[in-house]
């Protein structure tokens, strides 16, 4: 079953739309089976970053993450990392669609508020970055077969 990683960034904490947004990808039938609230190290957000180190704002990036608390998870079902991104939005959220995540929430390109694996071979390693083996839970919603 296909996985993505996602993480609610420190202005989606500020902002208190962890539960808004948990609450989009459950209602849209997506399953959760990793989540944890907490402070990124310098050394994982620059590991995270790491396709975005000769940009000029990668040190903005890095500090932005490791400024406040992240809630960090990761979702399992058909075509997630696609469906995901489409749920989040462009990058500039005054280009993001009303109805997205940061079309609904967002302003500012360094405040967007959530980060989404934007390919499957990027989510397995961004989920291996941020997720040990025995954190990720093996589960299936018991009333997920209608929708299957
Ligand atoms: P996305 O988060 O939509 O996948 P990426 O991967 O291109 O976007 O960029 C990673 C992060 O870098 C974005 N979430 C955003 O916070 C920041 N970023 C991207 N482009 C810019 C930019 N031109 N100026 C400032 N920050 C940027």
């Amino acid at each position: 079953m296909e996985r993505t990683f996602l993480a609610i960034k420190p202005d989606g904490v500020q902002r208190q739309l962890i539960g808004e947004i948990i609450c989009r990808f459950e209602t849209k039938g997506f399953t959760l089976v990793g989540l944890k609230f907490m402070k990124v190290s310098r050394e994982l957000a620059e590991q995270h970053y790491d396709v975005h180190k000769e940009k000029p704002f990668f040190n903005g990036l890095v500090e932005f993450i490791t400024s406040g608390p992240v809630t960090a998870m990761v979702w399992e079902g058909d075509g997630v990392v696609a469906a995901a991104r489409k749920m989040i939005g462009a990058t500039n959220p005054l280009s993001a669609e009303p109805g997205t995540i940061r079309g609904d929430f967002g302003v500012n390109i360094g405040r967007n508020l959530i980060h989404g694996s934007d390919a499957v071979e990027t989510a397995q390693r961004e989920i291996g970055l941020w997720f040990k083996q025995e954190e990720l839970v093996d589960w299936q919603p018991t009333l997920s077969g209608w929708m299957r």
